[in-house]
């Protein structure tokens, strides 16, 4: 949860707008201490950026709020359907209450042996480790339960990347990975092994990388694309300062919850396997 000062930096919208938007069109509910101070959380932040993005590109305040209203509040992902080999959405997350790693390991090994990766990601661990930062956020898993199931979850896409055939030599190439900073690394590696399994050859490079770093890569391999993920507010201004550095190099492409918030960059969406099978096609066509 966000105080007023930090949603105000986060979002950058005055404190006395982010209480007229408040009063006047309900775009948010913030809830509020002991000491009747407002705290917001992140669906709030997300909605109050959303709303500033419209209202600078030149929408009337009301209307703006309504666009943000009318969209649907987060996404409210299915259960696995019945025979399926997914587990159910909670049992990612209630390993890390009681650090069962037989139970998370064959769990995840079940998972990846559904035949389609981009179904196994999109239907069940991308909602899943969403389930596992609420079980956090509510204190129902600790940090070091957080770090477990997170763990494990490196060290499978990391197998599964790994066991994937190698590109044809003369197949389109993609540079994949986080900002300076950025260390939710899960989306953009499941990304990264979606598209290497569409035959795409695919320069992995990790966490936290420096836009120094991601500039002189691109320059020496020249790829057909670069795809970097915004997984929170806190990663925007690094991920603008890398698009702004490559993008005279190579075309930018971003996924992760706020990547419609970066100019200079082409939106994949947030369905990881339709992701990766439009920047296949697009990039194999050119
Ligand atoms: C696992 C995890 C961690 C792990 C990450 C390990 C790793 N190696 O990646 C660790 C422990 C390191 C971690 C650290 C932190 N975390 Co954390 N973490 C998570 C958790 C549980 C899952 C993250 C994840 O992989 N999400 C993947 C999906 C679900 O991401 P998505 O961005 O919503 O993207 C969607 C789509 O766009 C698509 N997608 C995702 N990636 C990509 C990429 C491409 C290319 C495409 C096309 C699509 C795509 O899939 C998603 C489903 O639709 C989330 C919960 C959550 N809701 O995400 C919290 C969460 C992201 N973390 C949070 C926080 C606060 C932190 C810390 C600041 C905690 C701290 N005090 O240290 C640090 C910050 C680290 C940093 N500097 O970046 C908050 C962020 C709130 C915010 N500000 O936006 C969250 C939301 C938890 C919460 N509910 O509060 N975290």
């Amino acid at each position: 949860m966000y105080t007023v000062g930090r949603t105000a930096q986060l979002t950058g919208v005055p404190r006395e707008t982010l209480r007229k938007w408040e009063q006047r069109y309900g775009v948010v509910s913030p809830a509020r201490t002991e000491g009747n101070y407002r705290l917001y959380d992140d669906e709030a932040v997300r909605r109050l950026s959303v709303m500033r993005d419209l209202v600078d590109s030149g929408w009337a305040p009301r209307d703006a709020a309504r666009r943000v209203l009318d969209e649907p509040v987060g996404s409210v992902a299915a259960e696995p359907r019945p025979g399926s080999p997914l587990a159910r959405l909670d049992d990612l997350a209630s390993c890390g209450e009681d650090f069962d790693v037989v139970r998370l390991e064959s769990m995840l090994d079940k998972a990846f042996a559904e035949g389609d990766l981009a179904v196994a990601v999109d239907e069940w661990l991308m909602p899943s480790l969403v389930r596992l930062g609420e079980a956090w956020q509510q204190g129902a898993v600790s940090v070091a339960g957080e770090h477990f199931v997170s763990a494990a979850v490196l060290r499978r896409l990391a197998q599964a990347f790994h066991q994937l055939p190698h590109a044809e030599p003369a197949a389109p190439h993609v540079m994949a990975g986080l900002a300076r900073g950025s260390r939710h690394e899960l989306g953009v590696m499941a990304f990264a092994m979606v598209l290497r399994s569409r035959g795409v050859n695919v320069t992995y490079l990790g966490a936290d990388l420096p836009v120094e770093s991601w500039v002189d890569t691109a320059r020496a391999l020249m790829p057909d694309a670069v795809v970097l993920a915004v997984p929170t507010v806190e990663d925007l201004p690094a991920v603008r300062e890398a698009v702004q550095a490559i993008a005279p190099i190579a075309t930018v492409w971003l996924g992760g919850a706020h990547q419609g918030r970066v100019e200079g960059a082409e939106v994949l969406g947030h369905r990881i396997g339709e992701a990766a099978a439009d920047l296949a096609a697009r990039i194999s066509a050119t």
